[in-house]
């Protein structure tokens, strides 16, 4: 036995190093909270049998967040963490510039430049493919995947919607059939819904009551098949958001200004057609890898640039930290990982360096993400403590929040200190973050910032925004921290 046991050792080792590398399927649809999947909240009407059935086989994260954007164009900022593992305070800024010619141009970024996803993973012998929207994104790492088909759809037929994303995922997999492709895959599977104008298919729309209502001069039809308002719905956000003319907020087709009760749930039910149909394609393309064998080797992720309001709060877009927005759904499936739920307090920029651990690629020394690894294999239930978010789109320095176990402070200080708010919460008794114009009598449901029961804990809250906008290099102190 003494003999045995080095000998045993070797040949698993043996067996490792000669097992087929992993595959990745990197899912990111535009714009769509987790609450509108039945996965975070059962209550939804959403059809998404197969998002469900990754997360029945997968992992479901309940602590995913991205971590804020210095631009209204918060899918730029996200989607450039996701690549590089940077923080949203060193991520690359000149990422687009005006030409001379008056348009805008991909400029590199000032060095050193951060290593990206598909540079690691082209080096360490992956073929990488992306299908995506085009835009608000970070254009030097698009274009080091070596097979790029990228455009963005948003229409309501297969040829100009999510059915086109799908499509290029579909061809790509029958390609290395044809050609009998040994490399592994890293495949980024993104959509552009459902992102707005949301142009849902006809029959999809229908389900949903919703109709791709496109006149300012008046209000779609209320229908019972619409889903309900959500909980947390108000007509109006109390106070200014900061950012005058957001386009996000004002000028998004089908809805502009308008927080009536139909355009809400017209716009929500546009929303779950055009996600329905994001979970369709997802569906065809985990069959194709089933039959050509591959499901099994390979790790699925599936997640959102960040999470959306549609009438949540008074709110409509992305630019806040409510949890419906500063949250995204992230979802794992693959080798080893045992199904079930777990808190995480992951960013989408640790996907940079989890997928280099699950690859066994060494993580650029620009990275500055955690491995949520540990969590997939079951060894631990987060990689971190305290949670950060910003947003400074707007008026400077625009909104913060910071969350640590049950409790989360939100602070606004926008409008050239027209606008100073802090907002408290406990996140266990008033998930759905519930204000004093939401009416509840529950003396929990609601914001806790001004009862005097919980000054120490606000104050320890500021302290720990004021650390961790230091530790980040946040450029913009609030009103109370100078
Ligand atoms: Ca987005």
């Amino acid at each position: 036995m003494k003999f045995l046991l080095p000998l045993i050792a070797s040949l698993c080792l043996l067996s490792t190093a000669s097992a087929k590398k992993p595959n990745f399927l990197f899912i990111v649809v535009d714009d769509q909270s987790p609450f509108d999947l039945k996965v975070y909240d059962p209550k939804s009407p959403l059809d998404s049998p197969n998002i469900d059935r990754l997360a029945k086989e997968g992992l479901v994260f309940d602590g995913s967040y991205h971590m804020g954007s210095w631009s209204g164009a918060v899918c730029t900022c996200s989607r450039t963490m996701i690549m590089t593992g940077q923080s949203v305070w060193r991520i690359p800024k000149n990422i687009r510039k005006k030409s001379k010619k008056g348009g805008k141009k991909a400029v590199k970024p000032a060095p050193p430049a951060p290593r990206t996803l598909p540079e690691l993973f082209n080096d360490a012998g992956y073929q990488t493919m992306r299908t995506c929207k085009q835009g608000n994104s970070y254009s030097v790492a698009n274009g080091k995947f070596q097979i790029v088909k990228d455009a963005t759809k948003r229409g309501e037929t297969d040829e100009t919607g999510s059915h086109w994303h799908g499509q290029q995922v579909m061809d790509y997999l029958g390609d290395r059939e044809t050609k009998k492709t040994e490399e592994p895959f890293l495949i980024y599977f993104g959509f552009s819904h459902p992102h707005d104008e949301r142009n849902g298919k006809p029959e999809l729309l229908a389900k949903y009551g919703a109709e791709n209502h496109r006149d300012p001069n008046s209000l779609p039809a209320l229908n019972p098949k619409q889903p309900e308002l959500p909980t947390n719905y108000l007509k109006a956000h109390p106070f200014s958001h900061g950012h005058p003319n957001l386009r996000d907020e004002v000028k998004v087709p089908g809805v502009w200004k308008n927080r009536d009760e139909a355009t809400i749930r017209n716009e929500l039910g546009r929303e779950y057609a055009c996600s329905e149909n994001i979970d369709i394609q997802i569906g065809r393309v985990l069959e194709k890898l089933e039959a050509m064998g591959e499901l099994d080797n390979t790790y699925i992720i599936y997640t959102s640039d960040h999470g959306m309001a549609i009438g949540r709060h008074g709110l409509q877009g992305k630019q806040n930290l409510y949890e419906h927005t500063w949250r995204v759904p992230y979802i794992v499936k693959g080798p080893g990982i045992k199904p079930g739920r777990v808190q995480g307090n992951i960013y989408l920029m640790d996907t940079l360096a989890t997928l280099c651990d699950l690859a066994e690629i060494k993580p650029p020394k620009t990275n500055e993400g955690i491995s949520f690894k540990p969590v997939l294999t079951g060894e631990k239930k987060t990689v971190r403590d305290v949670m950060f978010g910003a947003y400074a789109g707007g008026t400077k320095p625009g909104m913060r929040s910071v969350k640590k176990g049950d409790w989360k402070l939100v602070k606004f200080d926008v409008l050239d200190g027209e606008v100073r708010e802090t907002q408290l919460f406990n996140l266990k008794d008033n998930p759905n973050e519930f204000l004093p114009e939401h009416g509840k009598k529950d003396p929990k449901l609601t914001d806790l910032s001004s009862s005097k029961e919980h000054a120490a804990k606000l104050q320890e809250m500021e302290a720990l925004l004021k650390s961790e906008m230091e530790r980040l290099n946040d450029p913009y102190p609030l009103w109370n921290q100078k």
